[in-house]
């Protein structure tokens, strides 16, 4: 199974890579060239390109053309690089190392990582309305969509999430807060990634349901195994420097669980992931491989 899934995954990165390098390689007009190189440079930096796989493979799922969907699925790439170069920012983790390459505000200065980060944020919104095939997709489930994606950005997702991780005032010393950030910080986005597929391709309501529950428990185990990671592996293996967790004194999955049942709990977020797809009658078996390989992913 393992084999099976990281070769699947890689071949829908490197689709994901050609499609964003394909809108890369032409500078729509009035975008300055300082501009837009950094967010170019972020944006084709590497990465998993889990959400927009997570989207496509949703909506590919429901019966959908994976091309309809492609500037969804692009979108949330651009939103996710963008939380990144702010995440990056000397004001939040003050990190210099991202994929592998020394940071946006590294390369590009502040100031031009901060708007970097606003242009691909609101590039976000306006690729895919601009490209969303109307004809085909109906304005109602665009609609739904989008409702969903800005809820999972804004002040109630991954904004909000950034605020619990970071501000000072907001902290609470338990295990419950540590679970309600990365809820709000991760996996809203990642569980985002696949409704909105769901949506887009017309699923039914109690398909989105699983779905949305999947992505849920899938973004938990996710940032459980993130923590992991950053106490256990390598620069060269993460692409970001690790140990900024206890160096910022942060509570984390494993500052609250130790590493043990930090690993122990990534899996039972992956049964309950694979579990609420079970209950629905669909050729779900990418999804289930996918839990299980995230869970005890190494990188
Ligand atoms: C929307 C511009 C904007 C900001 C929102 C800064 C911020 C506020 C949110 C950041 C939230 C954050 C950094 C969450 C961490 C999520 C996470 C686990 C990131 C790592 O994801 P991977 O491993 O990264 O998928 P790659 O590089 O593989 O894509």
């Amino acid at each position: 199974m393992s084999n099976f899934i990281r070769e699947e995954l890689e071949k829908e990165r490197k689709w994901i890579d050609t499609q964003l390098s394909l809108v890369c390689s032409q500078k729509p007009k009035n975008i300055p060239s300082r501009l837009w190189e950094s967010m170019v440079y972020s944006l084709m930096a590497g990465g998993k390109r889990l959400r927009p796989i997570l989207c496509i493979k949703t909506a590919e799922t429901m019966g959908a053309d994976r091309k309809e969907i492609l500037p969804m699925a692009l979108a949330f790439e651009m939103i996710h690089t963008a939380s990144l170069i702010h995440d990056d920012l000397p004001a939040m983790d003050n990190d210099s190392l991202r994929r592998g390459k020394p940071t946006n505000h590294i390369i590009f200065g502040e100031t031009l990582a901060i708007l970097a980060g606003d242009a691909l944020l609101a590039w976000g919104f306006e690729y895919p309305l601009f490209h969303l095939n109307r004809e085909n997709i109906p304005a109602e489930r665009i609609i739904k969509a989008f409702s969903i994606f800005s809820q999972a950005i804004g002040p109630s997702g991954i904004c909000g999430g950034q605020v619990l991780d970071t501000d000072l005032q907001s902290y609470q010393d338990n295990a419950d807060f540590v679970l309600r950030i990365a809820r709000q910080k991760t996996a809203i986005l990642i569980q985002s990634s696949v409704t909105v597929g769901a949506i887009l391709a017309g699923a039914p309501a109690l398909v989105v349901d699983a779905f949305e529950k999947y992505g849920e428990h899938l973004g938990l185990a996710f940032q459980i195994v993130d923590d992991i990671l950053d106490v256990t592996a390598t620069a060269k293996v993460l692409g970001k420097t690790p140990g900024k967790d206890a160096q910022q004194e942060k509570n984390t999955f494993v500052t609250v669980w130790g590493i043990a049942e930090a690993r122990r709990r990534a899996l039972e977020e992956s049964e309950r992931a694979r579990d609420a797809l079970n209950l629905i009658d669909m050729p779900t078996s990418f999804f289930q491989d996918l839990a299980i390989f995230l869970s005890e992913r190494s990188c």
